[in-house]
Order: structure tokens, then sequence, then C-alpha cells
């Protein structure tokens, strides 16, 4: 079967923002515009299609990224298929942003009209850049009391980026906002109902003349400079036609030189329809992003894949997901090729072949069975049984592995009991299914208390962990104090031996290595280098040393949390021709790691978070004490509208239920976010404190 849209007719877009700028608003407008939905459903009165959750619902608030397909036409030009994931903004669910991104040829990044950059806008705007995601911005919520667009075009070229250029202008703001003005056709579309059906086309008003005048040459200044041609017909007095401004726009939006901005309130819907066309006008489809390279398996050869059907088939699979009724759904976004249902597939990152037995178009959570995709497409595998986020799906003919999707470590986690022997049965099953659909979501049993502790990226992430596991599984547990994920690591380099020597009667136990373990920079994990020469230890015992030290490192000395940032190199040793076997060199190794960490001053790591606070001015000094009683450092003030903004770096530890005093300092006007930054030393005394309490309880 054909494929019904040309890849130059396909856009992959996500909407990303700070929570509650408006992506699942914007969503929903955007479900209606294209007639996907006939009625709207607001967040707010948890009816939004794309936050189909019932923690999502309840709440409010974004937790999954939801995928859906729309079309939209701009007058006079063709019809185009637009595949859009709508991301979560909390920090906690930064996996769901990253993942999409990973796979979108474009996005839009959506803005609070009030509030302009927040911290969560620069984080995705960076990701963005990180995978070069051509970007369109949206000021949104210009309805809102203190909307001020001009303000957030200031705030955006100082924290983001200076290429961004409006394009359009609003009329009026807060409850005067009433159209929006388009700069290059100098035309105002006024709203006259609140469905924002009724637009009328109408002259600039008189007030605005100058201002659009001043707006509309920065912008076509800023595009003639994309182009020599443009740039020297402009400079001989004559602007170029609209139409040869958009092409270059096109173009230096897909390379990273321009961003638009738009604007608009998508509550009160207006402006979400000149959008869906800059997302038609300027936003890639898949042949305007370069093609994929990747490796071919068991080589260092590199090979790319075109966005083309005829190339053989490649894919990422970017999302595992339950679904109550079809069970397991691999998300996946086809590069290159084609893929009937039927087929077979292999897993160049697993190994596996597996059969696609159902292909299934996503919106929301509901599910539409097509009987094949093509390159450029976002679907739905139902059943892959042997698939993870990251891996690579492709044509078992032609093999290819892409690049895999570094996710974030954990950085706080909880103890969780269940309540009787049948909640523990069905706990670990329903655990490991919560673990192959979130990579930043982790288990391990504690070694010393036999309990079950989970860890995430935050409070928020966990609670939701919880809450699933009590309504959707069924699962009832009781849950521990919110801990903090410490690591331990090394302050300086020793040479330690490790032996284990063991007779008794008949064949005994020999094992002798020579360890020197070094400090690595933060973040860099774990080195092992074999250094041995002349056969002191003999080759098939190395990997057993190896797996010895990452065995022993998972709980380390000071109070049994996992040991990173450090080198080890095995280069020394003897062997006993009779007594030597891998497990006596592992149990040498082990012990080495375990004497010689302690004798390398092992330290603690804490998470240190990034933190802005927003308080009215009356309350800062009382806010800046508080932080600093909690070890943070305070990096500076700035003000924002009404309010003043803290930037400070403080601990993890030290931020348990931080909403909840904040909004007691401040009389409930106070707002913050936390965002992880790096691990760093922990200083002595609350090193001991804490090493006493692990010592203790649990971790
Ligand atoms: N006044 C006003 N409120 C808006 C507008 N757009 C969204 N809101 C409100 O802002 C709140 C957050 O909107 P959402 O669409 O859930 O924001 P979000 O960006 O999807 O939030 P997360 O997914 O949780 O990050 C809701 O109460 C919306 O009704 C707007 O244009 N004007
Ligand atoms: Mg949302």
């Amino acid at each position: 079967m054909p494929r019904e849209y040309s890849l130059h007719q396909t856009r992959n877009i996500g909407i990303i923002a700070h929570i509650d700028a408006g992506k699942t608003t914007v969503s929903e407008r955007i479900l209606y515009y294209t007639g996907k939905k006939h009625k709207i459903g607001e967040v707010h009165e948890g009816a939004a299609e794309m936050d189909w959750m019932v923690q999502e619902r309840e709440r409010g608030v974004t937790i999954t990224a939801a995928a859906t397909t729309v079309f939209w036409q701009v007058p006079g030009e063709e019809l185009v298929r637009i595949n859009l994931i709508d991301t979560p903004g909390h920090i906690d669910f930064t996996a769901e942003v990253q993942r999409s991104l990973r796979v979108l040829d474009g996005g839009v990044v959506v803005f609070d009209g009030v509030a302009g950059v927040e911290p969560q806008s620069e984080t995705v705007y960076h990701q963005a850049e990180k995978f070069s995601v051509p970007l369109i911005a949206f000021v949104n919520k210009m309805d809102r009391m203190g909307a001020d667009f001009y303000a957030d075009i200031a705030s955006i070229h100082e924290r983001l980026t200076p290429s961004a250029r409006p394009i359009q202008l609003p009329i009026g703001a807060e409850s005067n906002f009433k159209g929006i003005i388009d700069l290059f056709t100098r035309r105002a579309t006024v709203y006259y109902d609140e469905m924002g059906k009724d637009m009328r086309d109408e002259d600039v008003p008189q007030d605005m003349k100058e201002l659009v005048e001043k707006y509309r040459a920065e912008l076509i200044e800023a595009i003639v400079e994309q182009d020599d041609k443009l740039m020297q017909q402009y400079l001989g007095g004559k602007e170029p036609p609209i139409e040869e401004l958009k092409r270059v726009l096109r173009q230096a939006v897909i390379h990273n030189k321009i961003m638009p901005v738009f604007c608009g309130s998508a509550l009160k819907n207006k402006g979400v329809q000149s959008l869906l066309d800059g997302i038609c006008t300027y936003l890639p489809s898949p042949l305007d992003v370069p093609p994929l390279e990747g490796t071919i398996p068991d080589t260092d050869k590199k090979e790319i894949r075109k966005a083309d059907d005829n190339e053989p088939f490649s894919a990422l699979a970017f999302k595992i997901a339950t679904d109550p009724f079809v069970g397991r759904l691999c998300y996946f976004r086809v590069y290159s090729g084609q893929l009937p249902a039927g087929s077979y597939i292999l897993n160049t990152t697993t190994g596996n072949k597996e059969r696609v037995s159902r292909i299934v178009r996503m919106h929301a959570n509901q599910r539409d069975e097509i009987n094949e995709v093509f390159a450029g497409d976002i679907a739905a595998i139902v059943g892959l049984k042997n698939t993870r986020t990251g891996d690579t799906l492709c044509d078992p003919d032609h093999p290819i592995t892409l690049e895999n999707i570094v996710f974030p470590e954990p950085v706080i986690s909880i103890a969780v009991e269940p309540k009787t022997k049948i909640d523990q049965e069905k706990m670990g099953v329903v655990i490991s299914k919560l673990v192959e659909e979130d990579p930043t979501f982790k288990v391990k049993v504690d070694e010393n208390t036999g309990q079950t502790i989970i860890s995430g990226m935050g409070e928020f992430h966990l609670e939701i962990i919880v809450d699933r596991l009590k309504r959707e599984f069924k699962v009832d547990v009781n849950v521990g104090q919110p801990q903090v994920a410490y690591k331990e690591t090394i302050s300086q380099t020793v040479e330690i031996q490790g032996k284990y020597v063991h007779q008794s009667g008949g064949r005994g136990q020999y094992g002798d290595c020579w360890l020197r373990l070094e400090p690595l920079e933060r973040g860099k994990g774990f080195e092992f280098v074999d250094e041995i020469k002349g056969g002191t230890i003999p080759r098939e015992y190395i990997p057993a040393v190896k797996k010895g030290v990452i065995e022993s490192m998972a709980n380390g000395v000071l109070a049994g949390f996992p040991l990173v940032d450090m080198k080890v190199a095995v280069f020394d040793g003897s062997y006993h021709e009779v007594d030597s076997s891998e497990a006596a060199f592992k149990i040498a190794a082990s012990r080495a790691i375990k004497e010689g960490t302690l004798k390398a001053k092992a330290v603690l790591l804490e998470p240190v978070m990034k933190i802005e606070v927003m308080v009215p001015e009356k309350f800062m000094g009382e806010i800046i004490g508080d932080l600093n009683s909690r070890r943070a450092q305070i990096q500076g003030t700035r003000t924002r509208g009404q309010m003043r903004v803290i930037d400070a770096t403080v601990p993890l530890g030290e931020m348990f239920s931080y909403t909840t005093v904040l909004r007691s300092l401040t009389e409930g006007r106070g707002n913050s976010n936390l965002e992880f930054s790096n691990y760093a030393e922990v200083p002595m005394n609350v090193q001991n404190k804490i090493v006493e309490k692990g010592k203790s309880t649990i971790k």
C-alpha cells in the first residue's frame, strides 16, 4: 500500500515548556481547530484528552508525553500531517521530554506571557539545542493579568537566545487582549467570539502602526541577513516578496538561526490557528533534517539512513507503555524504509529478532490499527516483548545501530513495603513493568534490610509511582521517608592488595590481585584498566577481577551507597596452578575494593540542586535566611514582573517538603523550581550524621 502523505507533507513536532505554560491547553486547541475533536477539553476541569491518566486529570499536570496525529492546511498549500507530542513540564518527568526531543524534527516552545523564561523553559530549550531541534516560540496567556509580550521577548533574548524574532504582535494585553498582527502582511486578526471562530481581518490599529513598522523592519533585516541575494535586493531599496522572505525564514528556522515568536492565548482560543500555520510553514519535514547516522553492529563502520521509503527499514524505540487493553506498547520513530504489519525486525541493541504483528497510530491513550508505517512516521507496535527504550529496530538484512538515548540518574529514593503476601507477589511484577516504562525509575533490594528501595527524579515522581502502584495495579504498600540518593567516591589514589587463599581438604582457593584506585572527575563514572604484564594473573581471570570490582562498588564502605567516579587498574597479582579460580579472583578483587576505598579516604557525595525561588519583595530577607540555613549558596537575585527571584544552589537533602515551608513563609505567594545540577562532596559534619543514620536505618 503506498503512503497517503508524502514526507514533504509530514511534521513531527513536540510541544515543550516550563510546567503550566499551557502546552496541553495549546494541544487541546490544536485538536479542536484541526477537527480531531469537536469539543475542547480543559486541563483545569480534568477533561483534557492529552492528559488522559487519572493522576494527570486530578492534578492538572502532565506526567506522560502523549502523542496524536492531526491534519492542517495553510491556504494555498498542501495538506500537512502533523504528528504531535505534548510533553510534561515538571522537572521530575524530564525523561519524557528528552526521549521525545530525540525522535522529533521540530518543536514549539511555549512561554507564559506573564512569567517569561522560567527554569524549565531554559532546560527544554537547551535539550532541544543539544539535539539541534528547530524551534518556533509561542508566547501564551496574553490574556492573563500582568501579561507583557515585550518583556517576554526581552527575557527570551537575555536568557535563551538573541535570535528570537517576533513575527506577530499582540493587540492589547490582559483582559484587553483582542487580536494579533501579522508582521509580514501588516494585517490584524481581531477576535469577535469566545471560540476564536469569528476572526476578522482588519487594518493595523492606528496607534500601533509605528510599533509594527519597527518590529517588521527588525524581522526582515534578520531574514535578509541569511541570504546574500535577498540582502542585495534589500540594500538596493527593494523589499523582497513575502513568499521569498518566508522561504528564507523557513531555512533559517531549520538551521536554528532564527526562532520566530508567535503570540496568543490558548485558553481564550486566540492565536492557535496561526501557530498551526507556523508549524507547517517553518518547521522541518523529515526531509529537511540531516539523515541519521548509525553504526553497523560489531564494527566501527558508520552508515547513514536517509528519510526514504526505499531505504532499508530503521527505527528507534523511544517509549514503552502498558496499555490496559492491548498490553505492552512500544512507541517508535521510523527513520528510513517501511514496515508492514506481520514482518520481522531485528533489535540490534539486544540482538533479538521479533515479529511485528500489530501496528497502531496513537491518539493519547486510544489506538487506530494501521497496516504499515513509512519513513518519518511515529507509531506504536503492540506486543513486542524484548524491546526497551532506546533500542534500534531494523531490517534483519541491513542491521544498523542508532545512537541510544541517555537519561539522567535518579536522585531520591524511598523504601516500599508490600502490606500482604499477595501484594508482595504482585509488586515485583508491577515494579519491573514500571521500570521498563520509565528509564529514570530504578529499583533495588537493600542488601542489609531486604527492603525494596525505589528511586526516581524527585518527590513528585515517586508519589505518582506509588499512587499508580496502589490504584492502577492494586498493590497495597507502605512507604518510608524519602531519602537522598547519596553516592560514595574516593579522594586519594591508593594501591592495595586483595588476597583470598583458602585451604580446606581437597582443592583450595587462590586469588591474588593488586589494584590501583584513582579518583575520577565528577560525573565520569567508572573505568577499569587491565595493566597486567607477563601473565602474573592469567588472562582468563581478569573478567572475574572486574566483576568483583563492579559488584563491590554497588555498596560503598561508608554507608552502603554506590561508589562512583573511580578508576580501577589491576596491575599485579599471583596465581596458583591448581587452586586459582574465577570465584577466588572475584572475592580477592572485592576485598581489595572494600579495604582500598577506606584507605583512599572515601567521601560521601550528595545531589545538589539549582533552585529558583520567586517571592514578593517583602519576604526576600526571610526566604534568603531560610535558604542559608539549608546550606544554600545564593547566586543572585533578579526582578520578574512584580516578583523577586532568588537563584541559588542547595543540597537536595535539605529541601524535602520545601514547597509547603515556602508557602507558609510567604502567605502562599512564593513559588520555587528545583532542578538537578551536580553531585558534590558532603561537608564532614553532615557526612558523619548521614553515615551514622545510614548504619542504623535503610538507605
Ligand atoms: N489565562 C490563561 N490561562 C491559561 C492559558 N493557557 C493555559 N492556561 C491555564 O494554565 C494552566 C496550565 O495549563 P496546561 O495547559 O495544563 O499547562 P501545561 O504546560 O500543559 O502544564 P504541564 O503539562 O503540567 O507542564 C491551566 O489551568 C490552564 O487553563 C491562557 O492562554 N490563558
Ligand atoms: Mg500539560
